[in-house]
């Protein structure tokens, strides 16, 4: 069981306890533990083996067993007795935006509402403003709500779809009964959220290939079993698409499953102007039906003309006529990547240690890290006190010699507080080698305001990149408004640097942003926002958002060597 997996089931506990109004105490005991454990840097079920769960704080006898018996069981008594005890769709509601478990509570009771359908359906019919504290607006802004948590259901994380993709793909390679199997959709072109799994094979024995992949433990059903594609629902609900086609047609398969669609029907309008018709199958000339092309994408593409485009290009964006003319851009690799530069330790709020997150960065092959933990008033995040950044200062100083010529930056995430003005008095903040300014409050705020409270942040000497500048978590959080272009402009003119945080539920700045925003000459840092040595893994989302932006590695300043960075810095703050 992975840690994540732990967590939500905590939360979920926590969730129904405090829906049925148990003591917070209690509640606060599975959050503060649930959240120790998102940020912890081992494997729970490692640590539950060799019975150290109670290292973590917060954990006592009782806890611990609940965690072994969730390891084991993949559930627990305490759960299933309270989800036994209230209508299964009550948590659902607590994803509303403006419903904790309080007011759950009051729509149960008074107005019978038990689920998602539930509230839209009351909502509708105007019996929610009879609620004290509910009016006409709170019902308009929740109908909003309603309609986007309903596409949520449908989509699935990047960060979740594609690793579950690998490890099917990995266990359908494990058969050895296929040539070639690779990921394909979405997931191949990186978006930000993925509605189905798409998995392309090559074999000369398609039967027997089809028979042991419906029988492989992931399958949980099978919803279509034809000879050349398989529909199969796997774990937690994700359908998987699975196509069969022989060796020869692989690269067309590939082409045609991988998309976009728009990006397939430019081709095939390219294709049709020269007489010939292309489909999963290959590339054929229409009047006599030879075959010209098929067995690689390379081979698709050049009897088109065009240069092999990157999936994550592949949206009829531009990327044809760039591939066309000979002008698409050499994307950003993960291999690219230099260091990290939005990072937290167990000063605030993250899980390891400073030397644990340094010594995993070097191993990851970095030549920096820049320790980014939350400012002062952060308090919840444990924020660190202009003392406390003295004394983490003094700390990373230590380190020097021991880490060398790996370098550890001492920066700061500030906060970026509801006035504009950032989180700490400018001298402190010209002291720090690197600094991330980000919106963590006040996401009410009027376009106008918050656009204005970026621009403040933004014109601020010492910051160096706007973190996760949205604000938006994918599913849960609109992003905050405001006015994408003039802080666009704002960063270019003040040589400032956009972060796209790879977390998956994060992505921010999104890919259209990204490109807009180097297109206007805005430099990119593609950032984890790690909270664990654990996190730096997902870079690889944030790169594949930075490659669906057109970026190349210039473009992002966590490419650039540790003396380059600095001097981009050094010029500004001598304004200081
Ligand atoms: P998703 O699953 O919604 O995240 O997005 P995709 O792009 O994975 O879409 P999906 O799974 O429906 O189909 C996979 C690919 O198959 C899609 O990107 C392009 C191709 N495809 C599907 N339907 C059509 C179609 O009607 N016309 C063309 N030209 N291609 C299609
Ligand atoms: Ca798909
Ligand atoms: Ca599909
Ligand atoms: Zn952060």
């Amino acid at each position: 069981m992975r840690n994540d997996q732990v967590v939500e089931h905590l939360d979920a506990i926590a969730d129904l306890l405090e829906i049925k109004g148990e003591s917070p105490f209690r509640v606060n005991a599975y959050r503060d533990v649930a959240r120790r454990i998102a940020h912890h840097p081992e494997e729970i079920s490692i640590l539950a083996e060799e019975q150290r769960l109670r290292s973590i704080p917060g954990v006592g006898e009782t806890l611990a067993a609940r965690i072994v018996e969730l390891i084991q069981r993949g559930t627990t008594e305490t759960y299933e007795e309270l989800a036994r005890s209230m209508p299964a769709g009550l948590r659902d509601l607590l994803a509303v935006p403006g419903l904790g478990p309080k007011r759950v509570r009051q729509l149960y009771d008074q107005l019978s509402i038990a689920s998602l359908p539930d509230l839209e359906a009351a909502v509708q019919a105007g019996r929610l403003r009879a609620v004290p504290g509910f009016g006409a607006k709170t019902e308009e802004r929740m109908l909003r709500d309603l309609a986007r948590l309903r596409q949520r259901v449908r989509r699935h994380l990047l960060g979740e779809a594609w690793p579950l993709a690998e490890e099917i793909a990995a266990a359908l390679r494990a058969l050895r009964l296929a040539e070639r199997v690779e990921v394909a959709g979405s997931i191949r072109r990186r978006l930000e959220t993925i509605g189905d799994l798409d998995i392309v094979i090559a074999s000369a024995r398609p039967e027997a290939f089809a028979a042991r992949a419906v029988a492989l433990p992931v399958v949980e059903q099978v919803q279509e079993h034809g000879p050349t594609k398989l529909t199969l629902l796997t774990q937690r609900d994700v359908q998987l698409d699975i196509r069969v086609v022989a060796p020869h047609e692989f690269g067309s398969a590939l082409l045609h499953f991988t998309g976009s669609k728009q990006h397939n029907i430019h081709l095939r309008a390219m294709a049709q102007e020269r007489g010939w018709k292309v489909n999963e199958y290959g590339l054929f000339d229409e009047a006599t039906g030879a075959r010209l092309a098929g067995l690689t994408e390379e081979e698709m593409y050049a009897r088109l003309g065009l240069a092999w485009i990157p999936p994550e290009l592949r949206e009829d964006a531009g990327e044809i006529e760039a591939a066309a003319a000979g002008r698409l851009p050499t994307l950003i690799t993960e291999a690219d990547v230099r260091g990290e530069l939005h990072a937290h330790t167990d000063w605030s709020d993250g899980g390891a240690s400073l030397e644990a997150m340094a010594e995993a960065a070097r191993a990851r092959g970095y030549a920096y890290l820049a320790i980014t933990d939350h400012s002062r008033s952060r308090a919840v995040a444990g924020g660190l006190s202009v003392e406390r950044v003295r004394e983490q200062r003094a700390a990373i100083a230590a380190l020097k010699a021991r880490y060398a010529p790996f370098s550890i930056l001492a920066g700061s995430e500030v906060d970026i507080r509801a006035d504009g003005t950032l989180d700490y008095d400018d001298e402190t903040l010209a002291a720090f080698d690197f600094v991330v300014a980000s919106v963590h409050s006040g996401f009410a705020q009027s376009r106008d305001v918050m656009t204005q409270r970026l621009l403040n942040a933004l014109a601020h000497p010492a910051v160096d990149v706007l973190g996760h500048p949205s604000g938006r978590l994918i599913g849960k959080r609109e992003g905050y408004e405001l006015d994408v272009e003039a802080v666009i402009a704002a960063a270019a003119r003040h040589g400032k640097a956009l972060e796209i945080n790879s977390q998956p539920d994060r992505l921010d700045v999104r890919d259209t942003v990204a490109r807009r925003a180097h297109e206007a000459g805005v430099l990119l840092c593609v950032a984890t926002d790690a909270h664990s040595p654990r996190h730096y893994a997902a870079l690889r989302f944030g790169i594949g958002q930075a490659r669906r932006a057109w970026l190349p590695a210039e473009a992002v300043i966590n490419t650039w060597p540790l003396e380059r960075l600095l001097t981009w810095r050094r010029r500004r703050l001598d304004v200081l």
